[in-house]
């Protein structure tokens, strides 16, 4: 083993469920770490005991660690700053005590009103015949949520939601400005981060996906402005961020390097997603690629130097995958080409560890 920081290569795995079985994942080399969460409970509720044990004992009986949650998902009423919101975020730092228990060092999560992470093609053809995750704003534009008589859904959406339910949420929103999301977020952090910080929980906060508003919802966690107002609501090092390249990336306008080094430096990276994209002409979107620099827009070797040099030791996963080899399955996150991003991923942080070091 050479010296520097070691690599805590991590892997989304979503339970039982997962036909990417763990058995396979424990196969690819350097792995460290399993990404997963409780995913039979409702938004909101508590997760049980037994449920956490669980995971972590298949886990680690794969010899893997079960460091990090991905996601707590946070309940919309937290969100929109209603009453009930007193409720949800006490069960929010019951989850946070309860998984730390277990051993769960890192905790990522979005407060991205009702949407996730939205796409518009889940299979668009690459040339060389594999697909992909692509998102073209001219199609998002003319969806609109609002209108119940449109069946079209993006992935991202929640399942859970009735299309009346939906409309209903989105509503909520109309009078919501970014200010008022801001300081719901702030309302929320200066309840959990105590906690987290009691139980030695790192909080990660993922950007916003794409990185700007749609449907005319605020959308507030998207550029480096945005990430140095965050960083100070709680301005502690627990409170902190999982820097998504993809997320970030798909706006020409952020420097991912440049955010790497700075909030690597200031010890506020806890999780990294690296994934490749190809930013189409401005306001045309972007299509997800290979891992690979020479596959997409972003410099993976720079992002990850800057993280190494910076003293970045948190968590790393590669991010969705193309669906290559014939395989089919949850979009983004199927086990071929994801492994293949995680073996890249050994290889550029093995070079830029011995490169500086040597
Ligand atoms: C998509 C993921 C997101 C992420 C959440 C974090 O593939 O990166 O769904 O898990 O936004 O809460």
């Amino acid at each position: 083993m050479q010296g520097g920081i070691i690599l805590k290569l991590s892997f989304r795995w979503y339970g039982e469920e997962d036909k990417v079985t763990l058995g396979k994942i424990r196969q690819i080399p350097g792995m460290h770490t399993i990404v997963t969460a409780v995913y039979d409970v409702p938004v909101g509720q508590v997760w049980s005991r037994e449920s956490i044990a669980s995971l972590k004992r298949q886990i680690e009986s794969n010899g893997m660690h079960f460091e990090v949650v991905e996601s707590i998902p946070v309940h919309e009423d937290i969100k929109l700053g209603k009453p009930s919101r007193d409720q949800y975020i006490e069960n929010y730092c019951e989850n946070i005590r309860r998984v730390a228990q277990a051993g769960v060092k890192c905790i990522c999560y979005n407060f991205m009103p009702v949407f996730d992470w939205t796409r518009t093609e889940l299979a668009h053809k690459l040339p060389d015949g594999s697909t992909t995750l692509a998102y073209y704003q001219a199609q998002v534009d003319i969806v609109n949520p609002m209108e119940s008589d449109s069946d079209l859904t993006l992935p991202g959406w929640d399942a859970s939601y009735s299309r009346e339910e939906l409309r209903d949420v989105v509503a909520q929103y109309r009078e919501m400005t970014e200010d008022m999301l801001w300081d719901n977020l702030k309302y929320f952090l200066e309840r959990i981060i105590p906690v987290s910080r009691e139980v030695g929980v790192n909080m990660a906060i993922h950007e916003d996906d794409p990185c700007w508003s749609i449907f005319g919802l605020p959308r507030i966690i998207t550029d480096e402005s945005n990430l140095d107002r965050f960083l100070k609501l709680v301005d502690v090092p627990n409170n902190g961020i999982t820097l998504c390249t993809g997320s970030l990336g798909c706006s020409c306008h952020n420097n991912v390097v440049k955010m790497a080094e700075k909030y690597a430096a200031m010890g506020r990276i806890h999780f990294v997603h690296m994934r490749n994209v190809a930013v189409l002409p401005e306001g045309e979107g972007f299509e997800e690629r290979a891992h690979l620099s020479s596959c997409g827009s972003l410099d993976m070797y720079a992002i990850m130097k800057a993280l190494y040099q910076n003293g970045f030791d948190g968590y790393i996963r590669p991010d969705h995958g193309r669906m290559i080899w014939g395989e089919t399955g949850r979009p983004g996150y199927g086990l071929y080409d994801r492994a293949l991003g995680a073996t890249y991923l050994n290889g550029l942080w093995e070079a830029v560890s011995k490169g500086s070091t040597a």
